[in-house]
């Protein structure tokens, strides 16, 4: 059984992998928040990945790494910084030291966010970033083309969508991502040979789907979900958005500073 690192296990797409995965490999989890509800056996360390002495401890003896950890929405430059220019550094660079060849990194619909809703996007499209966020998305695909052209890395990047239990708006019904559709995926990016820089969307079957999922496809990726059934009872219920960002796949990430998560959990405060 592979020893599978998840980076940000705590967060919500963190949450969906350790159920889903939990059967099929070996996983070692690691957050800079603690884990709720640890049960036991599961393995979890508390790592900060800001600092490159805890990605060296957290990647060292793994088969592969879903990279999770990071910031995920829009937010303040510095946060971002931290997180997802330099915690990404860490990850990889701490990865090729221990010798671990296989990433699973996880960007995101923003790192193409400004591509317009009328349009159907494949792999091969330059990035369109719709914001900080989406630009940290960018520089890990740039970072995981170099590691795995320079150092013979293996690398996988799953552009998600909206990883939801059932698609929450209009827009989501485009980019929605079952939990077990996500850990199909991840599980391609994890098992399949021969993988050195691939780049896939994170979507379920969709009818409604702004990608071309093909190169998905061609890898294996058989997705069992499709927002569509969840159509009429979405619309129903979808109010009126902003204009502009009715215009583009990013939504409100390209007209708004910082989007809160509406699928996050919420957090207390730290005192
Ligand atoms: C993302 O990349 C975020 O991580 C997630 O929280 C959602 O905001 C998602 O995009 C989305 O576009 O719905």
């Amino acid at each position: 059984m592979k020893t599978v690192l998840i980076t940000g296990a705590t967060g919500d797409v963190g949450s969906h992998l350790r159920r889903e995965l939990a059967s099929k490999y070996k996983l070692r989890m690691s957050d800079k928040r603690p884990l709720e509800n640890k049960a036991k056996g599961e393995i979890f360390i508390r790592a900060d990945i800001s600092k490159m002495s805890d990605a060296l401890k957290i990647t060292k003896g793994v088969d592969a790494i879903v990279h999770l950890g990071g910031y995920s929405v829009e937010g303040p430059w510095e946060g971002i910084l931290r997180a997802n220019i330099i915690g990404c550094y860490n990850i990889f660079e701490a990865a090729r030291r221990n010798g671990v060849k296989r990433i699973i990194f996880p960007t995101s619909n923003h790192a193409v966010g400004f591509y317009r809703r009328d349009q159907t996007i494949d792999h091969k499209v330059y990035p369109k970033p719709d914001g900080r966020y989406g630009v940290s998305k960018v520089f890990g695909e740039a970072l995981g083309s170099l590691y795995a052209d320079k150092y013979g890395m293996e690398m996988f990047m799953i552009r998600i969508g909206n990883v939801n239990p059932v698609p929450i708006d209009k827009r989501r019904l485009s980019i929605w991502f079952s939990p077990r559709d996500l850990a199909q995926l991840v599980s391609i990016g994890i098992d399949k040979p021969g993988i050195k820089f691939e780049i896939v969307y994170g979507i379920s079957g969709n009818k409604r789907a702004w990608y071309d999922n093909a190169n998905a496809f061609r890898l294996g990726y058989k997705p069992q979900d499709d927002a569509e059934a969840y159509a009429s009872e979405v619309l129903g219920k979808e109010k009126p958005g902003d204009p502009t960002a009715e215009l583009y796949q990013g939504g409100i990430f390209v007209v708004a500073e910082e989007v809160p998560n509406p699928a996050a959990p919420k957090r207390k405060k730290r005192k």
